[in-house]
C-alpha cells in the first residue's frame, strides 16, 4: 500500500536515507565516546531516545533532510514572513516546566508534566508524509505514540464526540500572536474516532531527537491523512467535547478551510488546484494522493460523508 516502485525513486532521494543512517551512526559513536570520557551522553550528542521501535505504519519512501524539516516550517505564531522565521525565532520559546491538561467530557481529568507524557507509551519511529495545504509535502522521520494511549488513560465519556487542541501561547517569543487575524491561541479539532485512531500520532522528537522547538515542541500533533495545519503544535490542553470544535483557520476563512481537511486532490482549494504538490527538495511535481496515501487506512472513517461538502 505505502509501497513505492523502484522506478519511481530517483536518485537524489536515496541521499537522505544514507544520511539519517550516517547521523544515527555518528550519534551513537559520540554517545559511546561521551560515555568513555565519563561526561554524560547529552554533552556530546542528544540521542534522546534510543529504544525506538519501529513502526509498520511508516512509508518506505526516504525521509526529507534533518535541514528540510527544521528550516521550512509553518509555526505562525513566529510569524506571518516566511518559511525560514520558525527556525530562526521559535528557539527563544519556553518548552520546560510544559505540562499538558486533558479535560472537558473526560472521566479523568488529569495534568501532565512534560515528562510523564514522554513515558506514557512505548517510543515509536514513524515516518510519515505531510502535505501542507500550500502544495508542498515532506517525509518525516518521527519520533512518538498513539494519542490513543494518551486519551485511555483520562477515560473519555460516552457523550465525548470531537476532542479539542489548544496550543502555547508565549507573546514575548512569539510576535505572530499580535496579528489579529486569527483567532490565538492557535486551535484544531478531530472528531473522536479520528482522534483514536492508531495512525493519529502524539510526536515528541524527529530524527531520534527531541523535537526542534520550530517543529512544535515539545509535544504536536501529527495527523497524516490530513493537510498539515490540523496537526497543532505545541500542545498546553486537550479538551473533549461534544460539538464540533471551533478551529482556527476555519474561522478565519471558513471557505478555504474545512473542519475535516482531509487531503483530497479532487477538491481544489478554492484559490489553487490540489491536484499536486512539491515534495520538498525535488524538481517535478508529484500527484496528490487521496488521504495522502493513507486512504486504505482511513477512508473507512467517512464512509457515507460527502468530502467534497465537508472538506
Ligand atoms: N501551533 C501551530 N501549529 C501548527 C501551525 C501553526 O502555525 N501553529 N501550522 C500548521 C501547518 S499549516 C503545517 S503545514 C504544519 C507544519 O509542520 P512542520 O513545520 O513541522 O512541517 O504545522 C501545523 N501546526
Ligand atoms: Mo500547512
Amino acid at each position: 500500500m505505502l509501497i513505492k516502485r523502484p522506478d519511481d525513486i530517483a536518485p537524489s532521494e536515496i541521499t537522505p536515507r544514507e544520511l539519517f543512517e550516517q547521523r544515527r551512526a555518528f550519534i551513537k559513536a559520540a554517545g559511546a565516546l561521551a560515555l568513555a570520557a565519563g561526561l554524560p551522553a547529552e554533552a556530546w550528542a542528544r540521542e534522546a531516545f534510543p529504544n525506538l521501535q519501529k513502526s509498520a505504519y511508516s512509508t518506505l519512501e526516504p525521509p526529507n533532510s534533518f535541514r528540510d524539516i527544521t528550516t521550512y516550517n509553518n509555526f505562525v505564531e513566529f510569524g506571518f514572513g516566511g518559511k525560514s522565521q520558525p527556525a530562526e525565532r521559535a528557539g527563544a520559546m519556553k518548552t520546560r516546566p510544559w505540562t499538558v491538561s486533558i479535560e472537558g467530557l473526560v472521566q479523568k481529568p488529569r495534568t501532565f508534566a512534560i515528562e510523564d507524557v514522554f513515558r506514557i507509551a512505548p517510543l515509536e519511529e514513524r515516518i510519515y508524509r505531510l502535505r501542507c495545504v500550500e502544495g508542498w509535502s515532506m517525509v518525516i522521520p518521527w519520533v512518538g505514540f498513539p494519542l490513543n494511549a494518551l486519551l485511555k488513560q483520562i477515560e473519555p465519556l460516552g457523550s465525548a464526540k470531537f476532542v479539542e487542541f489548544i496550543t502555547h501561547m508565549e507573546p514575548a517569543t512569539m510576535p505572530g500572536l499580535r496579528q489579529p487575524f486569527l483567532d490565538w491561541p492557535y486551535t484544531e479539532g478531530l472528531r473522536l474516532d479520528e482522534a483514536l485512531h492508531p495512525l493519529t500520532l502524539i510526536a515528541i522528537g524527529l530524527y531520534g531527537e527531541e523535537l526542534p522547538n520550530q517543529n512544535g515542541a515539545p509535544l504536536r500533533l501529527v495527523v497524516p491523512w490530513k493537510y498539515g495545519f490540523k496537526s497543532g503544535k505545541s500542545i498546553v490542553k486537550i479538551r473533549l467535547t461534544d460539538k464540533e470544535p471551533k478551529t482556527t483557520w476555519n474561522l478565519a476563512q471558513p471557505e478555504e478551510y474545512g473542519f475535516y481537511a482531509n487531503v483530497n486532490p479532487d477538491v481544489d482549494h478554492p484559490r489553487w488546484s490540489q491536484e499536486k504538490e512539491r515534495r520538498i527538495g525535488e524538481f517535478f511535481k508529484r500527484k496528490t494522493l487521496p488521504f495522502n496515501g493513507y486512504a486504505d487506512q482511513v477512508a473507512q472513517l467517512y464512509a457515507g460523508i460527502d468530502l467534497r461538502k465537508y472538506y
